[in-house]
């Protein structure tokens, strides 16, 4: 078991949720809300709006998500919907408990630090610092900048 950070499009009620659920993928439990202990630039880029976490630590915001715990098979498939490490890489991210559901001995408290994996990305076009960044990504967010996988928008000067 691996736990993991998902900030984008992966967060219940985000486009891409159905996929975290879905069994024939494996298996992810929700373990807890959590933000990241450092900033970092949370920005919504190519033509597609996707969300990324650029690892650029100390700029953006503390950035909310969620952490679940996946089996191998559903970190597998994370690894390929996510294009590891082709567009985001599996990087390990220092974060502070929210709320953690579920009670027991091994139950972190509130404002615990906690590690997990995160999609984030090294390699981006160098004008997305200069987005907006964001703390709490929502597709539907007041930004209009809706995700979308349409893989037959395409631009040739976009690297995704
Ligand atoms: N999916 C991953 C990385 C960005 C995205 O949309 C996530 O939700 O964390």
């Amino acid at each position: 078991m691996t736990c993991v950070f998902v900030y984008g499009t992966l967060k219940t009620g985000q486009p891409n949720y159905y996929r975290m659920l879905d069994a024939t993928n494996g298996t992810a439990k929700f373990l807890a809300r959590a933000r990241t202990v450092d900033k970092y630039p949370l920005v919504i880029a190519t033509k597609n709006n996707v969300p990324f976490l650029l690892n650029v630590p100390g700029e953006g915001h503390r950035v909310q998500g969620e952490i679940y715990e996946v089996d191998d098979k559903m970190l597998k498939f994370l690894d390929w919907f996510e294009s590891c490490p082709k567009m985001y890489q599996r990087t390990p991210v220092k974060l502070e408990v929210n709320e953690w559901v579920g009670r027991d001995e091994n139950t972190p408290k509130v404002g615990s630090l906690v590690e997990a994996f995160v999609y984030s990305t090294t390699t981006y076009q160098p004008e997305w610092l200069r987005n907006p960044t964001y703390e709490s990504y929502d597709s539907y967010g007041d930004h209009g900048l809706k995700y979308t996988d349409d893989d037959s928008i395409s631009d040739p000067h976009q690297s995704c």
